[in-house]
Parts: C-alpha cells; structure tokens; sequence
C-alpha cells in the first residue's frame, strides 16, 4: 500500500496562507516583469522621427494594475478626505505621479498615494499605492511590491496639477465621530465601530470593512484532505478519504471527470469539521479520470485538491499528486491560489 497524507502530494498541511494581493511588506525597489510599462522619467522620450530628444522635469504617465478588491479615492491624502470613485477591482489605470503621505496608516509601510490620471479622477484624485500590483504578477507570489518605484514624484514633476494643501496628522475629529476614533464619515465607513477606521487592520471574512478600502476581505479555507491510495498494476483504489478542520457547514463536492463511475457527490461538513468521504463514491479509480475534492463556504476562498490519475504513473508505480486550487467567492471554476 502506498499512503499519500494531505493535499501536496509530498506530505504537508496546506494551512498556510497567502500573502495578500492589497498588503505588501517591502521597502526594497522593485521592477516588473513581463507587464506594460511606459517608460519613467524625470526625463520623457518623445520621439522626432529617428531622432530621441530628452525633455527633462516631465513624465509619461505610468499603467498600474488595481489589486483584486479595488481601491478608494480621495481627493486629499493626507487625510483621506474628498472622497471620489472606487478603481474597480483590476482595473488599468493611469498613474501620473507618487506623493509621501503616511498618516493614514493603511498607506504603509512605504506610505505613498499615487495621483490617478485616467478619467474620471483626471488628476486630482488619489489611491494608496500598496493597494495596486505595482509590478507584482496575479497568480505569481510572492507579493512583495508596495510601490512601484519607477512612478515619479509629483514634486518632480515639471507642469504639476494642483496638488491637496498638505494637513499632517489625522483626520479631524468632528461631532459626527460618533465612536470616538477619531475619524469621522465618510472617511470613517462604519461610525459606530471603533475598530473599523481607514488604517485599521482588515479581518478577513468578519463581515466588516474594516479599514474601509471598499469591503470585507474573504478569508481562506485551510482545510486538509487527507487520502491513501492502494495501488495495482492496472488501477488505484481509495482506502481513505476525508476531510479535516473544515468549517462547520462548510460544502463539499467530489467531482469526477473522465473514465468514472460516478460525476458529482456533495455532502456537508460536520460541527466538528471532520468529514469521511469514501462512503459516498466507488473507490476503484481507472487511468484517465481525474478526481476533485471542493470545500466551499461564504464568504471564504474554497478549497480544491484535483488528482490526474495517469496510466503512465500507474505503470511507474506513482500515486497521484494532489495538485491545490482556489476557489474564489462567486466562482466556479478553480484556479491556481
Ligand atoms: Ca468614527
Ligand atoms: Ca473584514
């Protein structure tokens, strides 16, 4: 018998999680790969026939790609105030330039904003820089850019459009600040919580914005799925399959597709998390098939553990490799997390 415990294929719990798309933690200056750029400067490119002239103090401005929960606008950084449209969740848009504004908290740890050039923001609104990609690849972790070093400051900037009076410190506490944290709405999203304020720290799947950057941030499922397959010279057969430390009723479906006796079983996990699974499928697996395991529940990111079973690796005497997925809230079709 050859046992296979958890989900990689080489023996470890999947119970880590992802760093975020919208909170990076680096300081260090970074380059894309492989992504648009228009080129920076302190000094444009313009192009006169064959010949590049350099025209110093202007910037082209730079495409920037929104995380994947989007991002607000204000008109003023220093105190997120003036609030304008939401950037959808990724979204291209045009930054023109960057400014140093870290009293909201949220703008951390580099503490930039860029100026938004696209329309409807046409240069007077402004995002928190760590809430874009800023070279970071969707689908491609690390995260780890907070700001995209290669967008101009606006102070550099030869011609720069009217710029917020800079008011350092916090939003001004007004007599709508109801639960006294020292942010008043609209900036504050949700006045009647003190723990929910822009620079707050988010809790995934609370129900809460709670550092108001347009919604509540799905959490993880960090479920295991535990299997042992028993091998034979012309099939694999399931001695064990179960699921572990799920949510309490949390869905699961089993999905089969390609040379299977069975397409679809669901069930739900128990109060304690823990679910067997092999009562509800045949265990005899053929070559060709491929078997998938989903744990779901709202507002969370679902779980999936896909196996290819493969004539080739049966030969081999190889059981197959669960390969992890992702299923965002909403979808139906996994991806790599
Ligand atoms: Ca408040
Ligand atoms: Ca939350």
């Amino acid at each position: 018998m050859v046992k296979q415990r958890g989900d990689g294929g080489d023996g470890t719990l999947m119970r880590g999680q992802a760093p975020s798309a919208t909170r990076r933690h680096s300081r260090r200056p970074g380059r894309r790969a492989g992504l648009p750029r228009l080129r920076r400067a302190g000094a444009a490119l313009i192009a006169v026939g064959s010949v590049l002239l350099v025209a110093a103090g202007s910037a082209a401005a730079i495409p920037e790609l929104e995380s994947s929960t989007g991002a607000n606008t204000f008109l003023n950084p220093y105190n997120a105030s003036g609030m304008g449209q939401k950037i959808a969740a990724d979204t291209w848009v045009d930054v023109a330039c960057k400014v140093y504004a870290p009293q909201i908290r949220s703008a951390n740890p580099d503490g930039y904003w860029y100026r938004i050039a696209s329309p409807p923001w046409n240069n007077v609104y402004y995002a928190v820089a760590n809430t874009f990609r800023n070279g970071d690849i969707p689908g491609h972790p690390p995260y780890i850019h907070s700001t995209d070093w290669a967008v101009p400051d606006c102070s550099t900037l030869s011609a720069p459009a009217p710029s917020p009076t800079p008011t350092p410190g916090p939003a001004p506490v007004g007599p709508s600040d109801r639960d006294g944290d020292g942010v008043s709405p609209p900036v504050d999203c949700l006045d009647t919580n003190s723990s929910v304020h822009p620079g707050a720290p988010e809790i995934p799947a609370n129900g809460l914005d709670d550092d108001c950057a347009g919604g509540d941030r799905p959490g993880k499922i960090l479920a295991l799925v535990a299997v042992n397959w028993k091998l034979t010279q012309s099939h694999l057969r399931l001695v064990r399959l179960r699921v572990e430390d799920a949510p309490p009723s949390a869905q699961i479906a089993i999905l089969c597709r390609g040379k299977c006796r069975f397409r679809t079983r669901h069930t739900q996990a128990g109060a304690t998390g823990h679910t067997a699974l092999l009562r509800l499928i045949p265990r005899r697996f053929r070559p060709r098939s491929t078997l998938e395991v989903r744990i779901t529940a709202p507002n969370m990111i679902g779980k999936v553990v896909r196996y290819r079973i493969l004539r080739h690796r049966i030969r081999r005497g190889q059981i197959p490799l669960g390969q992890r997925l992702c299923l965002p809230p909403g979808t139906t079709r996994p991806r790599r997390c």
